[in-house]
């Protein structure tokens, strides 16, 4: 521990996590304890029914009343297998004899989305390029107009489209694609809609913020990150169904030594995950939710966002700081620069605010005052604070701002 960062201080504000839940916590180690694994009912019968009805919980909060899910190591195996179930229906053929020869799948996700969408590309076999990059507007959201043209476009050239991934709060500027506008869009073409909401889809435990959501019951998957914004210890990662039935149909190998004939298929997980070995993960969410409750939850999401726009705040009143991309989310991307060096003629600037943030950002984490990450956005790095944390204060925020003045 006196070696590790310490991701649950509050100047800790560099990563899409932070925090720690006592509640959640003591669900880790008692799933330690049991020492299970989550393929059958028979060897995680606890855990099991835990899963099923976390699983039924948040699919409910998305729209998905006849859903089902599973629990994965992280958003990115989430997001794979999203991708794995929408190959399986658009080429019934693949799970038993792979792609035909000449099939040329393609799939479509924004600039701004999470490497894992493409890389699941990658392993799914369909190399990199299968990947269509569809541009964003000025705030980080996906352009309707744009997917819509670049499908065409990709039929046009004989290639397949299968599957598009919208994201709730893109991991640098935290934007929330347009779902409703894609999911027309996804209709119209037959693709399969997913939501990478990693990190956003804590939102929907808001009353406030659900909206930025809106349209997520018309997805075929979304990916949902407990251990993001809801602060459960890190992985916890929901992958969520809309129709039951998909994951198996991707993924089942009915290993006769776990899933015996005598046994109920409705309650054996294994055949539903990527997994075979699987921790009990939905322990810790469980603890959590029966301590906090939903009213728990939903403030803190409120907490966070509420964080991240006091901190817009604090910025606009001092010289030197502009924000980098307006939006609601709990990121704030921002650059500074030092007094001396304001009157550089415009077309400097951002070379100056990149030095200046790479610069700083390295200063504060070398002498452990804070942790705050930074990204290449609109051309050069900025500094991307997470408002993942309900106990960093007002005072906390001032004194990144005062700490950064210093600095620079
Ligand atoms: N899975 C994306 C997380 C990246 C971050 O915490 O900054």
């Amino acid at each position: 521990l006196h070696f590790s960062v310490r991701t649950g201080h509050p100047r800790f504000v560099n990563q899409l996590f932070g925090g720690s839940d006592p509640a959640a916590i003591v669900g880790e180690w008692i799933a330690a304890l049991s020492n299970t694994s989550m393929y059958t009912y028979e060897a995680a019968p606890v855990g099991t029914v835990v899963e099923v009805a976390l699983i039924k919980r948040l699919c409910d909060l998305v729209g998905f009343p006849e859903g089902e899910g599973v629990f994965a190591p992280g958003g990115s195996i989430s997001n794979l297998m999203s991708v794995l179930s929408a190959r399986q229906r658009a080429f019934p053929h693949v799970k038993q004899h792979g792609l035909r020869e000449g099939e040329r799948p393609v799939m479509f996700a924004s600039a701004e989305s999470h490497y894992s969408i493409p890389r699941a590309g990658i392993v799914c076999g369909l190399g990199q390029e299968a990947t269509i990059s569809v541009p964003v507007d000025e705030v980080g959201r996906m352009r309707v107009d744009e997917l819509e043209r670049l499908i065409e476009e990709q039929k046009r050239a004989g290639r397949t489209p299968f599957y598009v991934a919208a994201t709730a709060g893109t991991t640098v500027a935290g934007a929330f694609d347009p779902i409703g506008e894609i999911a027309a869009v996804a209709r119209r073409h037959g693709l399969w809609l997913h939501i990478d909401g990693s990190y956003g889809g804590s939102a929907l435990l808001s009353k406030k913020y659900s909206g930025l959501l809106a349209g997520s019951e018309l997805a075929d998957s979304m990916t949902w990150n407990p251990h993001k914004m809801m602060g459960i210890p890190l992985a916890s990662s929901a992958t969520l169904m809309r129709e039951p039935g998909h994951l198996e149909a991707a993924l089942a190998m009915n290993a006769d030594y776990l899933l015996h004939e005598d046994s109920d298929p409705q309650w054996n997980l294994g055949d539903r995950s990527l997994q075979c070995g699987r921790r009990v993960d939905a322990l810790k969410l469980w603890f959590a939710w029966q301590v906090h409750g939903d009213m728990g939850f939903e403030q803190r999401v409120d907490g966070l966002f509420d964080q991240a726009q006091k901190f817009r705040q604090l910025l606009a009143e001092r010289p030197g700081f502009r924000l980098i991309r307006d939006q609601e989310g709990p990121n704030v991307c921002f650059r500074y620069l030092p007094p001396d060096q304001r009157d550089a003629p415009a077309a400097e600037r951002p070379r100056l605010e990149q030095e200046a943030t790479i610069r700083i950002r390295s200063e504060l984490a070398r002498e452990g005052s804070f942790l705050i990450n930074y990204a290449s956005l609109d051309g050069a790095a900025t500094f991307r604070l997470v408002a993942s944390n309900p106990s960093t204060t007002d005072a906390d925020l001032a004194a990144l701002l005062d700490a950064i003045e210093a600095k620079g």
